[in-house]
């Protein structure tokens, strides 16, 4: 790595990012390959708490054509790509296919478990949290090992998130996208257009990270192709 890890999170900072942990990977793990071609020995993973990095977003997108493909995915492509040439990596995207196990990494680098709609639970952020891309290195980087996060829901007896759905789109046998989609699609799916999933609203925590309306619909219009 050129620099020091303190220099890159706060190169990420600048644009509304964090740095979310890494880890070194095992000798016999198939980790994919880092800037120079030869297999990554560890990653950091890039994220967002809240919508922290939407104003840096929106400051870019301003300057952009008015019709461009999957402009956060690119923006995030931009910005964390220059801080993996600053700093001798190789950035990747969870849009990247084949998709790379993006929430394993997380759980490894944070010690963080899924909630019952698949989003990994943070015990700060709740479920409003993202990844938006990981730093691949050839050599390993000291860091601290992540701890066990406490995990919200093991207390959290009534379960809110999965009881708003008007759908019941998230269940025990998984994510129902389909039946989402049709229903976020829908007449009568103009609440979780234009305020984002009931369910994942329903949850208690983290709510001070909760997501701005506008920015849940913009998730929301790229999920559901509007
Ligand atoms: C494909 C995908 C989906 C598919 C899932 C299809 C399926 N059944 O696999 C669909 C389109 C349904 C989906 C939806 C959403 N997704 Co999604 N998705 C992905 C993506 C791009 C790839 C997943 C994958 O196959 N990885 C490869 C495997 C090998 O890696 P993995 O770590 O083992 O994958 C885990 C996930 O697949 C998870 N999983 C399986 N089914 C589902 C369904 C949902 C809803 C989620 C969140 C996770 C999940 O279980 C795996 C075991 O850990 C990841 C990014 C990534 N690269 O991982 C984002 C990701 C998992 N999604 C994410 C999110 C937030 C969502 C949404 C909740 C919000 C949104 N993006 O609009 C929506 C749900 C819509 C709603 N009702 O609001 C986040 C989760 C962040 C977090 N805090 O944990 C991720 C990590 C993207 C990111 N940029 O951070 N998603
Ligand atoms: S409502 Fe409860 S079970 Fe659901 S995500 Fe939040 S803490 Fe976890
Ligand atoms: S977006 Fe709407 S339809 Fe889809 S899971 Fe959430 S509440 Fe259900």
């Amino acid at each position: 790595m050129r620099g020091r890890v303190e220099d890159l999170a706060a190169a990420l900072c600048a644009n509304g990012l964090i740095l979310r942990g890494g880890f070194t990977f095992a000798d016999s793990e198939g980790a994919p390959h880092g800037p120079s071609g030869g297999p990554a020995r560890s990653v950091l993973l890039v994220g967002q708490a809240g919508a922290a990095p939407w104003p840096h977003f929106l400051r870019w997108r301003e300057q952009q054509p008015q019709v461009i493909e999957n402009p956060l995915d690119s923006w995030s492509r931009q910005v964390i790509g220059a801080v993996a040439d600053a700093f001798g990596a190789r950035a990747v995207s969870p849009s990247d296919k084949p998709y790379l196990p993006f929430q394993q990494w997380a759980m490894r680098a944070e010690g963080l478990k899924p909630s019952p709609l698949g989003i990994l639970m943070h015990p700060q952020y709740g479920l409003w949290h993202a990844y938006r891309g990981a730093l691949l290195f050839e050599e390993a980087i000291a860091l601290q090992e992540a701890r066990e996060a406490i995990h919200l829901c093991d207390a959290c007896a009534d379960k809110p998130c999965l009881k708003s759905c008007p759908v019941d789109a998230y269940s025990a046998d998984g994510f129902a996208h389909q039946a989402c989609l049709a229903h976020v699609r829908g007449a009568d799916g103009a609440p979780c257009r234009t305020g984002g999933c009931l369910d994942r609203n329903a949850c208690p925590y983290g709510a001070d990270y909760r997501y701005p309306p506008e920015v849940q619909a913009f998730h929301m219009a790229a999920f559901a192709g509007l």
